[in-house]
């Protein structure tokens, strides 16, 4: 049999996969996709190790002169790949153990992680907030020591669908956030007034290099200290509650394509932090983002503040943020690479249900990164930046975004009403009722509460907020010229796709 290195492989595989084996995000990828230079060529190749078991890219199985593991699966042979893959994860641990000593290609199937983690997450120990963490969710489902777990040499297991989600875990994140071009490089600022942001900057991302430095936690927060201060808290990462010492473990001895991202909303009041400029808080919101107009909602305002903590790769796939609020981001430790597009753009690879309420079928960070960023990265809407601990980024209204941790890392980010985007968020709250999240379920009417506080504290800016949704709604009815005359719903008109006015504002969305 034919011996390739790993980048051998690869290249092999590119050449065979552009035959069409319909994989959407096959090996092929990893030798660059067209448009990439030689020299990010070179660099994606020699970021991927060889898989630890051995398992070949598909296309590999036509430079093999040996045997082939999948003849020896019987009448499994008629499923796909994806599919016997599908069928693994309803299976209990003892099953898929068993099943995995099988044969060759079984056992490369029925060690796969991903799977693993769903047997984790239907079993007892996926409802624990403590356990020991034993860097797979086999190892740790099975209670396994790495010098426990077995290998078998799976050399002559050809498959995508198992190679891929490895590739995605090791691809290099250099080369998407080097070299940015000058053009795409969100502005970066010292610091600025609110007068200055309300001015030229509340519609447009940026990061402020020198703004957060007076906060204490920049000064007191590493992922060791919250290790000793915060080691039984319980925090939320995604589907999970663990305590921090658990979570920490974790996310130091991880091999997850997408690592679970701790993103806890009840953070300030799990850690007992003080939140403001009063005596003793931990950070403040910075002042040159001005007046948060949701405060008006006091107790009942939606959720709006998360701790954020995640080991390097994990990060947040393509999406706009809750309620047409606006953002900032403060990174704490580490390092985020963002890239951005304004609300009316159509990015690459993120495709959005009928009534844009949601984004179907989201690919991964890698699967996107490795299939859409040279594309994305070549639009003149596309903004992108590192923003490195000690900065804060701003995230305007509506823009999409996604975000990968280049480092291991802690950030703290807050929701917010500017306004500028007052009557965005109307819009919003009144046209895009089934769409609003984070309010409690006892709100049954969040724009009702709204607009009342507003026109109880703050009259005047209510009818500002009033005037730009009619403004909003002038300059759609100019755009689709075939408006319903109850003007109340203009987003039933929406034809499902996100759609741009065209006239360089990059505010403007569907209303
Ligand atoms: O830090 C991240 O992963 C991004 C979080 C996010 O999407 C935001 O702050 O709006
Ligand atoms: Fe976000």
């Amino acid at each position: 049999m034919m011996l390739l290195s790993s980048n051998e492989w690869q290249n092999q595989n590119c050449a065979l996969e552009e035959d069409g084996k319909g994989n959407q995000l096959s090996s092929h990828s990893v030798t660059g996709r067209g448009g990439n230079s030689s020299e990010d060529d070179s660099t994606i190749d020699s970021s991927i190790p060889p898989h630890p078991l051995g398992i070949k890219p598909l296309g590999n199985k036509y430079f093999s002169a040996g045997a082939d593991a999948r003849m020896s699966i019987g009448a499994l042979q008629a499923l796909p790949d994806e599919v016997l893959m599908q069928l693994l994860e309803y299976m209990d641990a003892r099953t898929l153990r068993m099943l995995g000593y099988a044969c060759k290609y079984l056992f490369a199937c029925c060690m796969a992680d991903d799977v693993w983690k769903s047997v984790f997450l239907e079993s007892d120990l996926g409802k624990k907030t403590s356990f020991e963490w034993r860097g797979s969710w086999r190892a740790t489902v099975l209670g396994l020591s790495p010098e426990q777990t077995a290998r078998v040499d799976c050399s002559n297991v050809f498959s995508d669908v198992l190679h891929r989600p490895f590739v995605c875990s090791h691809i290099s994140l250099l080369q998407y956030t080097r070299n940015i071009p000058a053009a795409n490089q969100i502005d970066r600022l010292q610091n600025m007034s609110y007068e200055e942001f309300a001015e030229k900057w509340s519609k447009k991302p940026f990061i402020l290099t020198d703004c957060i430095q007076p906060w204490p936690v920049t000064k007191s927060w590493t992922l060791e200290g919250l290790l000793s201060q915060y080691a039984e808290v319980v925090f939320r990462a995604e589907a999970v509650d663990w305590t921090f010492a658990t979570y920490y473990q974790y996310m130091r001895n991880t091999q997850d394509e997408s690592p679970l991202y701790l993103f806890d909303r009840k953070f300030a009041e799990k850690m007992s932090l003080k939140v403001g400029k009063e005596n003793g808080a931990a950070y403040w919101k910075p002042q040159c983002f001005g007046p948060d107009l949701f405060e008006h909602l006091g107790a009942e305002r939606p959720a709006h503040r998360w701790l954020i903590i995640g080991p390097k790769r994990s990060g947040s796939t393509f999406h706009k943020d809750p309620n047409a609020t606006s953002a900032w981001n403060a990174v704490i430790q580490g390092a985020k690479y963002w890239i951005m597009f304004p609300p009316s753009a159509t990015v690459p690879g993120v495709f959005v249900s009928k009534d844009s309420s949601e984004v179907t079928s989201p690919l991964s960070i890698a699967e996107w990164l490795l299939e859409f960023h040279a594309e994305a990265r070549r639009l003149p809407e596309c903004r992108e930046g590192i923003c490195r601990a000690g900065e804060i980024l701003h995230v305007p209204s509506g823009w999409w975004h996604l975000v990968v941790n280049l480092e291991d890392g802690i950030a703290l980010t807050q929701n917010f009403v500017p306004r500028s985007h007052l009557g965005g968020v109307l819009s919003f709250l009144r046209d895009k009722a089934d769409q609003v999240s984070g309010f409690e379920k006892r709100i049954s009417d969040p724009y009702g509460l709204f607009v009342s506080r507003l026109r109880e504290e703050q009259p005047d800016l209510l009818e500002e907020g009033f005037k730009q949704l009619a403004e909003r709604k002038r300059r759609w009815e100019t755009v689709v010229g075939d408006v319903d005359s109850s003007g109340d719903q203009p987003q039933k008109k929406n034809t499902g796709f996100s759609f741009g006015f065209g006239f360089g504002d990059e505010d403007d969305e569907i209303p």
